[in-house]
């Protein structure tokens, strides 16, 4: 009877065991698919709550959200580069290697002239990570001194358009 059950309970696990690894295997694969298509990208919220802790006024939020959607539809490791050696735009805010980063002498505080003169402090590469606190940072500062119109995409698809009525810049909900 003990053998016979032991070889039931044997037989029985031998017929589990790769059903388990083959949905452990699944379970695998989904979760590498999940983190594939989710690697690179914020959400609103995450960029709303960057933003905030910069001390940008929810009454911006909407400008910001649409900038972001259109700069680099929220992937925090963009790229782009602009023709004609106009630098390379980097990150959720895209923010150009000729102005904003890897400048020589980059600049963390707060007198226009000399963010304007030195960009930020921060290396291109630190706009590519997912952390992007320090994005936020100089994206604040550039517009508190330059505006929005600083941004291309800003100007042509956000400037005076109804972003109130856009349910995809809401934030209500962070
Ligand atoms: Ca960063």
């Amino acid at each position: 009877m003990f053998v016979k059950s032991l070889s039931e309970c044997s037989s029985v696990n031998v017929k589990k065991t790769p059903a388990a690894s083959m949905t452990s295997f699944l379970i695998l694969v989904v979760m590498a698919t999940l983190n594939l298509a989710l690697a690179g990208y914020k959400t609103r919220c995450d960029v709303v709550r960057a933003l905030r802790a910069q001390g940008v006024p929810d009454g911006d939020m909407r400008d910001w959200l649409c900038l972001v959607d259109n700069e680099s539809k929220f992937k925090y490791d963009a790229t782009y580069i602009n023709p004609n050696n106009r630098g390379t735009d980097n990150g959720i805010f895209q923010m150009n290697s000729r102005y904003h980063c890897d400048r020589p002498s980059g600049y963390s505080g707060t007198k226009c002239w000399k963010l304007n003169t030195d960009g930020c402090q921060d290396t291109c590469s630190s706009f590519l990570d997912s952390d992007i606190s320090n994005d936020a940072n100089c994206a604040v500062r550039v517009k508190t001194c330059g505006g929005f119109n600083k941004w291309a995409a800003w100007r042509d698809k956000c400037k005076g358009k109804n972003l109130a009525g856009n349910s995809a810049y809401n934030y209500s909900d962070c």
